[in-house]
């Protein structure tokens, strides 16, 4: 009796200690990937709204730039030297250049927002591009662009400064100058967030070009609605 006793006390003991092993494997083993698994994929499916990644490390993540129609790769989009973050209107930024010279060192030849071509005359994605030239007898460096694009339907408008570091003009010289994201010479970033690329509306485009020590230039053009690829603008 004793002895079955002994044997049947054991078995229960250790038919319990199952029985709670297995109710705290389940708990484990359901916490476990949910340690392991679930919430790694819960933090990484998570991150991009709670922080997610940042380009640029304006501390806006990329996903919400895109919302605010912000640029992911610039810390301060309109360049008026606020961060993205603190920028109480950060897509637009209100013109620096006080240019008080009256000499025209330069003039623009054209100014394209479609339409446009590669150097073999083959065709390009639409970006903003200017064709400029020297026409004076001094070399040409320091340049700064200012550039309004306006929604002609809703008349809101983004405004954006960039100095443009490594262009410069020979005496005589013509050159292109583009504003897109390829990272080729002589092109400068602009925002994939902006009404250029997202807005389908007719936009207006208005740049100012600035060469340090000369009269700005300026040039308009009109970007058909829906990206349309009509006309020769
Ligand atoms: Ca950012
Ligand atoms: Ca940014
Ligand atoms: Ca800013």
């Amino acid at each position: 009796m004793s002895q079955k006793l002994i044997i049947l006390f054991i078995s229960v003991f250790l038919s319990s200690l199952l029985l709670a092993g297995c109710g705290s494997a389940t708990p484990a083993q359901s916490s476990q990937p949910a340690a392991n698994g679930q919430p790694t994929a819960a933090a990484s499916s998570s991150q991009p709204t709670a922080s997610g990644p940042d380009a640029d490390g304006d501390g806006i993540p990329d996903s919400a730039e895109k919302l605010l129609g912000t640029d992911p790769n610039n810390a301060d989009t309109d360049g008026d030297g606020q961060n993205d973050l603190v920028d109480k209107n950060p897509t637009f930024a209100d013109n620096p250049i006080t240019e008080t010279s009256t000499q025209a060192g330069f003039k623009i030849n054209s100014i394209l927002v479609e339409n446009n071509v590669d150097a073999t005359g083959g065709g390009a994605p639409d970006h903003l591009e200017l064709q400029v030239t020297n026409t004076g007898a001094t070399d040409l460096t320091n340049f700064d662009v200012y550039y309004t694009i306006t929604d002609l339907t809703t008349k809101g408008t983004q405004a954006t400064y960039r100095t443009l570091p490594g262009f410069s003009l020979k005496a005589g010289e013509t050159k292109a100058l583009h504003f897109d994201n390829t990272g080729a010479p002589d092109h400068f970033s602009i925002n994939p967030n902006s009404f250029y690329y997202t807005d389908p509306n007719q936009l207006q485009v208005d740049v100012m070009l600035h060469a340090a020590g000369f009269a700005p230039q300026t040039a308009s053009i009109k970007k058909d609605a829906s990206d349309a690829e009509t006309g020769t603008d």
